[in-house]
């Protein structure tokens, strides 16, 4: 399936069960307006739609990336920036889809990723860049703060004074600081970058899918709740796995000493 939509492009390869959006507006570096973030919405949900039909789970990862040379994503729209059409039509925001799509979701950051752009690649489960990106929050340099949680996101990857560094200079900052300080899970050679991801890619999408769903729940659960109401959610999600065929094709394997081949059933 590839599909069209007026700033997105959405792909799937079924052998892998991965799933691919492309931010395309690469004029505006893939500046982030309404219709955009409206996209990237319709995207997902189009990719969801593969598991209503399929016998267990068809979709097992996304990519989300960004059209052309130059950019992930360069933030917020600043031509209409400060419209209702900024934040999207959409009652929710393309932030959370992204925060509670059942599949794990990849930033594949290939250049700048600033303001409402790295948000979005932290509001992915991964962040993986190319050695030449740059990140940052320009924000305070148009008198505002990042909108969608970026100061208390980074703040919990890297800390406070990195969080506050970044928002507070604007200044961007290399993909290697950026692993550094953990805000990105693998920095490559631009020349392997396009291999390594696949390989990342195709190696998470070929993991059980219902745990992958479980720990994204429980890695969600983690940053809203203490730690006891945390546990116990994790033994709920325990107890449930322990019923799949995905468990049991598991131990099967190990026990046969050969690869398992999960179904997400
Ligand atoms: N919005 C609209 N157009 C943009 C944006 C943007 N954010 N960034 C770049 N462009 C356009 C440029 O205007 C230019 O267009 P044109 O060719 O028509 O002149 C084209 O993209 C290429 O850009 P440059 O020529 O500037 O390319 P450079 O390589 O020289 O510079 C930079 C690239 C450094 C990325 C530079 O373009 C820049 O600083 N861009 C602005 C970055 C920025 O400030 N982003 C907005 C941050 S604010 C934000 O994201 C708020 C989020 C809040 C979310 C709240 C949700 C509720």
């Amino acid at each position: 399936m590839d599909e069209s939509l007026e700033t997105v492009l959405v792909a799937f390869d079924d052998e892998r069960g991965v799933g691919t959006i492309t931010m395309n507006r690469p004029d505006a570096l893939n500046a982030l307006n309404g219709q955009l973030r409206d996209d990237i919405i319709a995207g997902l949900e189009s990719l969801e739609e593969r598991n209503a039909n399929a016998d267990g789970v068809a979709l097992r990862a996304v990519v989300l990336e960004g059209a052309g040379e130059k950019a992930f994503c360069a933030g917020a729209d600043i031509g209409g920036f400060s419209s209702e059409s900024a934040g999207g039509s959409s009652a929710r925001s393309h932030y959370d889809v992204i925060r509670d799509f059942p599949a794990p979701v990849i930033a594949k950051i290939d250049g700048y990723c600033l303001g409402g752009g790295l948000e979005t690649a932290l509001a992915c489960d991964f962040r993986l860049a190319s050695e030449d990106s740059t990140f940052g929050f320009p924000e305070v340099n148009l008198g505002i703060l990042p909108g969608a949680g970026g100061v208390q996101y980074v703040e919990k990857l890297a800390g406070p004074s990195v969080a506050k560094e970044l928002a507070m200079f604007g200044n961007h900052i290399s993909a290697e600081r950026a692993g550094d300080e953990g805000l990105v899970n693998h920095v490559y050679a631009d020349n392997e970058f396009e291999d390594e991801v696949d390989d990342f890619v195709t190696e998470l999408a070929g993991q059980a899918p219902l745990a992958v769903q479980a720990i994204k729940k429980s890695a969600a659960m983690a940053v809203q709740t203490g730690l006891e109401e945390g546990i116990e959610y994790d033994r709920q999600l325990f107890a449930e796995l322990l019923e799949t065929e995905d468990h049991a094709e598991g131990a099967a394997a190990f026990g046969e000493d050969r690869e398992p081949e999960f179904e997400g059933k």
